[in-house]
């Protein structure tokens, strides 16, 4: 049971289709891989972060050099989850940095111990139920036809994607075509001000799960004056970051939603402890995502089957995002996906297909 390396990795790969939001366009990932190598096991780790700071401050060549000058050095031979946890909890901040290094620990010691990272966080279910982020798109009829084929697909909630000008007209054109009695949901990606609220209440007529982040993610407390205006229940997004902030924002009323994102909030054990949180107050939560490949979305199902995911996560098929995934690709089954029950996170990138879009790859050893 003793750590040998870690191993940074970083890799690209095409998106099937560009992903727009209030904050800019996806067209591909600049992936950044973690992997614990040990005597009897490894572990792998996706971070999360993009190419720019848009989304978060957090940028992925950025975390990578955190993750070279702080947390890596974190780890030793005989290293525990929780020595490693609390000796990165001295930095601040960095939550992707963190979230990368910790899943990759987590499906080591996993791995190591034969269990799932499902029951090891505590999961229910076995199957998770699958919604679809919808990018902006150009015009109104591209919107419908996108969502037309994801319903399709067998997505059971549509999330879409608004921003200052593409909002209110967006939404009644998706419900007169698909109807009234589908889940949808909206993301504004902190394009919006608490000045927009009337604006915003507008949406109240189609009958939205939530709306996600309208405000910047500061601006924790604009969230109560906006929920005095706008009916459609608040969820915040890149506002929580960690469980104290969660807690918070639940308490002045700030949002009644929270969308749980492992790699925005330092790791799966906060996330888990988010979770909890909301769990014992009723307060219901799904898993987001970040336009993760198999690794990440392997971890996050496993996540997402706590027994207080209540509402379709953000954890789609991997046909969605790639043309060909890093692992065994993931699959909608009647609006489900499967949870992996191997061991750590259940599956593995394919060597050879990881190898074809690694672009660089550093082994640093462990000390003792
Ligand atoms: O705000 O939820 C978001 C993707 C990248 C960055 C931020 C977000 C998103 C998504 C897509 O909405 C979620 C996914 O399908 O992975
Ligand atoms: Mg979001």
């Amino acid at each position: 049971m003793t750590i040998r390396s870690i191993e940074i990795r970083r890799a690209h790969i095409e998106l099937v289709a560009p992903f727009q939001t209030s904050f800019g366009v996806e067209t591909d990932r600049n992936l950044l891989y973690v992997r614990v190598l040990g005597d009897d096991a490894e572990g792998w780790g996706e971070c999360v972060a993009m190419t720019d700071p848009l989304y978060s401050s957090e940028y992925v060549d950025g975390c990578e050099d955190v993750l070279r000058r702080y947390l890596v050095p974190c780890v030793h031979a005989n290293s525990t989850l929780e020595s490693v946890m609390a000796a990165m909890s001295s930095f601040r901040g960095n939550y992707m940095a963190k979230a990368a290094l910790e899943a990759a620990l987590l499906d080591y010691f996993c791995r190591v111990d034969g269990v799932s990272l499902a029951s090891r966080l505590g999961a229910t279910q076995s199957r998770v139920a699958s919604g679809v982020s919808v990018g902006i798109q150009p015009t109104i009829d591209a919107l419908l036809e996108v969502v037309a084929g994801y319903l399709r697909d067998g997505y059971v909630r549509i999330k879409l994607k608004i921003e200052p000008g593409r909002d209110v007209e967006r939404v009644r054109a998706v419900r007169e075509a698909f109807g009234n009695s589908m889940l949808l949901q909206v993301d504004a990606n902190a394009a919006y001000r608490v000045e927009d609220a009337r604006h915003l209440a507008q949406l109240d007529e189609f009958d939205l799960l939530l709306i996600e982040q309208p405000l910047p993610e500061e601006d924790l407390v604009g969230n109560v004056e906006l929920a005095r205006q706008v009916r459609t229940p608040i969820c915040l997004d890149e506002s929580i970051t960690t469980i104290e902030v969660a807690r918070g924002a639940l308490d002045i009323g700030a949002c009644s939603i929270i969308n749980i994102k492992p790699g925005r909030v330092g790791g799966y054990l906060e996330a888990k402890k988010i979770h909890d949180l909301c769990f014992e107050r009723g307060v219901p939560v799904w898993c987001g995502g970040m336009l993760e490949t198999g690794i990440g979305r392997a971890a996050n199902l496993a996540l997402a089957a706590l027994p207080g995911f209540t509402l379709p996560g953000d954890t789609s098929a991997s046909k969605r995002y790639f043309t060909r995934d890093v692992t065994e690709p993931f699959e909608l089954r009647e609006g489900y996906i499967d949870v992996p029950n191997g061991p750590g996170i259940g599956v593995a990138p394919i060597a050879a297909i990881l190898d074809e879009m690694t672009s660089r790859i550093d082994t640093i050893a462990v000390p003792s």
